[in-house]
């Protein structure tokens, strides 16, 4: 059956779960970008395509929870080359400035190329006539072109949920031109931030040559391309409600005493990736302790990695360091019952997640650069007393809105000590101001109201397709 929207994303909204009696199903996968899409979806009756993680051959379309799925199944040999490979080997590390060393594979680049031709063909042969198609991410930068070619009825939307590199970074890579022109496939390119939509146009004029003038690109065929900055964010209602809830409210007060009722908790999450500045934050903390400037007594630092991309040797190392830099802090700071961080390597269900926010009185997020961070605005929208501090990578693009955080650069270990302190140390009148401040940003800029403007723009923008529906109000 022929959809009026078509979401494609590297991943399915769903996990592969096994039920107790031994038979498997699926469950809906924690996350903003789901809550974000679901009612565009659901008022447009709108199709998902993705991976749904695995080998799995054959996977037939299936509807949850109501929405419509579509599986694409991936070889191992997809796997290792488009996604731990192309998006995860070089993609990643060079849209973050480098943190990690990119690598350059021709193999890698074939294997990118195809997958997204199968990702394409998919989305073409589900889409209506003048249908809308919203693809996601930087690992499908060349559906929209493709898709293009194969349905020029259709309006297409691209939206890159991490950084978009300044050209200096970019043109290293070899591929360059050919992911400029995938995404010029789409009617409207969408970024977190003003600065990567400016690098987006700067780079098409440099590389592809064609003409721009502010946020529009003039192709010669005589259509325009419309690369703009919409932040994402996030349920900052339904966090809020979590965090308001019985059992959360018990679960934080718990935490608390299980970590030995320490005076001040110091929290950071994030999925294990060294572009998160997970190490140097733990080394700027254990300083302070060193330093006597804080105490195990007083305070503890609960640091939940998420496992991400265990295949990938970068991060394996990764764990490794942040393993033994764990053991060797408490080996030497902490004392019996009181270590100085308290480490966790898992993942949590969204509630526990609340809680967590909940019993922390610093959240530290010191990525080294990332496309928004939304742990940070969870926190913030956790906060409904306007208590807690936050220290903030100037390198996140929630910098860019959450001004009132005690801002940091990652690399700056001096710098962080300071802020760590400063926040650690700051009076409730202080903390209370900032909060109040962000806790407006994030409640007025939702996830809702990003999905919607990315929408609304789309329908303005391109001589395709016919428009979507708005979200209904519930
Ligand atoms: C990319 C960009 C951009 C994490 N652990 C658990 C869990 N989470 C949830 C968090 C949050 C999300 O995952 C992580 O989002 P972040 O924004 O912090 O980071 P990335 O995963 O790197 O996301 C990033 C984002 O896309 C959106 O555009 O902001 O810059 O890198 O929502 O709460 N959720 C649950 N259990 C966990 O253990 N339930």
């Amino acid at each position: 059956m022929p959809y009026d929207l078509v979401i494609v994303a590297n991943r399915l909204p769903v996990d592969r779960v096994t039920q107790p009696d031994g038979s498997s199903g699926w469950r809906t996968s924690p996350g903003g970008l789901v809550t974000a899409i679901e009612p565009v979806m659901r008022a447009n009756d709108g199709v998902w395509i993705g991976w749904p993680g695995g080998t799995e051959e054959g996977l037939e379309p299936f509807e949850h929870d109501g929405l419509e799925l579509v599986p694409m199944s991936m070889t191992q040999a997809d796997i290792e080359g488009f996604y731990e490979g192309f998006s995860n080997g070089t993609l990643w590390p060079l849209y973050h400035d480098l943190v990690a060393k990119p690598e350059f594979h021709r193999e890698w680049w074939d294997s990118y190329v195809h997958v997204n031709q199968r990702f394409a063909e998919k989305a073409a042969s589900l889409a209506a006539e003048d249908a809308t198609v919203w693809v996601h991410d930087y690992q499908l930068q060349l559906v929209p072109q493709m898709l293009r070619t194969l349905r020029p009825d259709l309006r297409i939307g691209f939206y890159l949920h991490i950084p978009f590199p300044p050209a200096e970074l970019f043109q290293q890579l070899p591929w360059r031109r050919q992911l400029l022109e995938g995404l010029l496939g789409a009617d409207l390119v969408g970024f977190q931030l003003p600065g990567a939509a400016q690098n987006f146009v700067r780079l098409v004029r440099q590389r592809v040559g064609h003409k721009t003038h502010r946020d529009l690109v003039y192709l010669p065929d005589g259509r325009t391309v419309r690369a703009s900055p919409f932040p994402i964010s996030i349920d900052a209602a339904g966090f809020e409600e979590m965090a308001r809830s019985e059992p959360v409210v018990a679960r934080a007060a718990e935490i608390r005493e299980a970590l030995g009722d320490p005076r001040k908790v110091f929290l950071g999450i994030d999925r294990l990736d060294y572009t998160k500045g997970i190490f140097a934050r733990l080394r700027a903390y254990a300083e302070l302790i060193e330093d006597g400037q804080l105490d195990v007594e007083d305070a503890v630092f609960v640091q939940v990695a998420v496992p991400s991309r265990e295949q990938v040797e970068e991060y394996r190392i990764l764990r490794d360091e942040i393993d033994r830099l764990v053991g060797r802090i408490n080996g030497d700071l902490g004392r019996i019952g009181r270590p100085a961080i308290s480490y966790l390597h898992s993942s949590y269900p969204r509630e526990e997640m609340a809680a967590l926010y909940t019993a922390a009185d610093v959240m530290v997020v010191t990525p080294y650069r990332d496309g928004m961070n939304l742990v940070a605005k969870e926190y913030v929208a956790c906060r409904y007393d306007n208590d807690g501090a936050l220290v903030l990578s100037e390198f996140a693009g929630a910098a860019d809105e959450l001004r009132q955080a005690w801002l940091v650069n990652p690399y700056d270990i001096n710098g962080m000590k300071s802020a760590l302190l400063e926040a650690f140390n700051a009076e409730p009148r202080e903390t209370t101001r900032r909060m109040k401040a962000m806790r407006k940003t994030v409640t007025q800029h939702d996830v809702a109201a990003w999905a919607a403007s990315f929408m609304s723009e789309l329908s303005d923008v391109g001589t395709h397709g016919k428009a979507v529906k708005p979200a209904r109000r519930s």
